[in-house]
This record gives C-alpha cells, structure tokens and sequence, in this order.
C-alpha cells in the first residue's frame, strides 16, 4: 500500500490542538483527550473487564489465537455492564464527536480491542460499511497504551470520498486499498482519534512486547434517530446470518479482523461475568 505524504496541525474553536491527516478535516488526532487521573481509570478498568470469562458477556467477550495462548482480542458494549466506561463513552469522548459532528450525537456503539503481543490487525474497512444504516458516524479511538507502529498502531487514508467497493469479507478490495495514501497514527496513551464513517482505516499484527489496548466508541447524530438498541440487534442478526453464509469467523458485522478463533460457548441472553 502506498505510504504517507504530509501531516499538519488544526486548532479548533474551543482551542484544542489536533493533528490534520491528508486533505479531510474529519481525520483528526486529538493529543491528551484524557487527563492522566482519567486514563489511569480507563487502564484500571481495562483490567477489570478483561478478566471476565472468555463468552460470559452477551454483547461478545473474544479471544484469539496468539503465540503465547489464546488472549482476549475485544470487548463488545463494554458500557451496557460497566458504569466508569459508560461514564466516559457519554463524557469525554461524546463531547469530542460532537465537536468533530458539529452537532448533538448519540453513543451508539462501544468496544474495548486489547491487541496482545502477536495479536492480530484489521483489515482496511469504513465504517459507514461497518454500522448498518448509519447515514453519518463518528468514532473515537483513544489509546489506552502508546500505539506505536510496532504495535499495531491505526493506519488512516483521507482519500475516499465515498463508500469504497469491498470483497466478500466486506472489508475495501485489495486492489482499492493499495491505491490509496495511508498514514499511521502513533498514539501517546491518552490521545485519541476521530474516524469519520468514510475514512478508510486498518491495523497491522502487535509485533512489540507489550499490549496495545485502545477503546473505541461510535457516535451518529442525535438527529438520525440512530439508536444503541437498534444497531447491537441489527448487529447480532447481520453477524449470524453471515457467518451461516460463510462460515468466517467474526466479531462485527464486516469479516475484518485478521486474527484467529478461539472458540466457546458464549453467553446468548444474560451475561455471566462479575
Ligand atoms: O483497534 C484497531 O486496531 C482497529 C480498530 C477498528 O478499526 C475496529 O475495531 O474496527
């Protein structure tokens, strides 16, 4: 795929300093969304869910195949079982899209992708693609561990202008995706960035030591009538129909992630984690 070019700075009204990549505005690293006592909370409560028994969580707690065993690669609705990430999805981070919106939103979609040592990337998708019938979205990653190239930072394009063709994964076509100018995005813990619903992005495998955990929560405009209730069961009944379809394994809609499954019994109408 073809590598970066240039990398400016924004400010915005509210003065806040932001990265600008390529030529959409909508791309935009925020530096120190969260304050030190506010990430510290975020790692705590990382931990926390991480913990839970691989399946015990309705929404989707997964784990993939790594070199040292399997590790849990996402947490799914984090927020609908845990209050301080809740806290945060509807606080910080629904301000953040709201700005980048330029209009009230709804927190519609939450999840939590721990990328271990040796786990694996995403391939390149938008996620306009990704939410079915969502017109306009937002999402806001924030890291949680320094996100670095080595281990499996986000890579971003601001050249589409619309939705891109996909293969039979759902993720943008090879040959589309090599045509595109991509830039990474090195995250400090603590930053974060905003993805518009047409940004084409993906992440490559965790070839560090250390983990490269981010939480991403997805914001449309209060506007749209776009709910959390409606996209999680348009979700459950895309991912099912899917995966009767092809057999992939998947944990979301589109086919995108690389990595491998662990299977289990997962809990199907109430969680059973703590
Ligand atoms: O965590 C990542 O590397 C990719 C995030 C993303 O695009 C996704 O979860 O769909």
């Amino acid at each position: 795929m073809r590598k970066p070019s240039s990398v400016g700075w924004l400010t915005s009204p509210s003065g806040t300093r932001s990265k600008f990549l390529g030529v959409n505005a909508t791309e935009v690293v925020r530096t120190r969304l969260l304050d030190e006592s506010q990430i510290d909370a975020l790692r705590a409560w990382a931990r926390e869910v991480e913990a839970w028994p691989t399946g015990s969580h309705v929404w989707g707690h997964y784990a993939e195949g790594t070199p040292d065993g399997p590790r849990i690669c996402r947490t799914e609705n984090v927020s609908a079982c845990h209050p301080g990430i809740a806290s945060l999805v509807t606080g910080s981070l629904a301000d953040c899209a709201a700005e980048a919106l330029g209009e009230p939103v709804v927190a519609f979609k939450d999840k939590l992708n721990y990328k271990q040592p040796g786990g694996a990337g995403f391939s390149p998708h938008q996620d306009k693609v990704a939410y079915p019938g969502v017109e306009r979205v937002m999402s806001i990653l924030v890291a949680i561990d320094d996100c670095r190239v080595e281990s499996g930072c986000l890579w971003l394009s601001g050249d589409a202008r619309d939705v891109l063709p996909v293969d039979d994964r759902g993720v943008v076509r090879a040959d589309v995706a090599t045509e595109l100018d991509w830039f990474a995005v090195e995250l400090a813990s603590g930053d974060a960035v905003c993805i518009d619903g047409l940004a084409p992005h993906y992440s490559e495998t965790n070839r560090g030591d250390v983990p490269r955990r981010v939480l991403v929560a997805s914001y449309a405009p209060t506007s749209e009538g776009y709910t959390r209730a409606h996209y999680y069961a348009q979700r459950r009944d895309h991912m099912r129909s899917e995966t009767a379809r092809d057999g992939r394994f998947r944990i979301s809609t589109l086919a995108d992630f690389d990595g491998a499954e662990v299977a289990t019994d997962a809990a199907t109408d109430h969680c059973t984690h703590p």
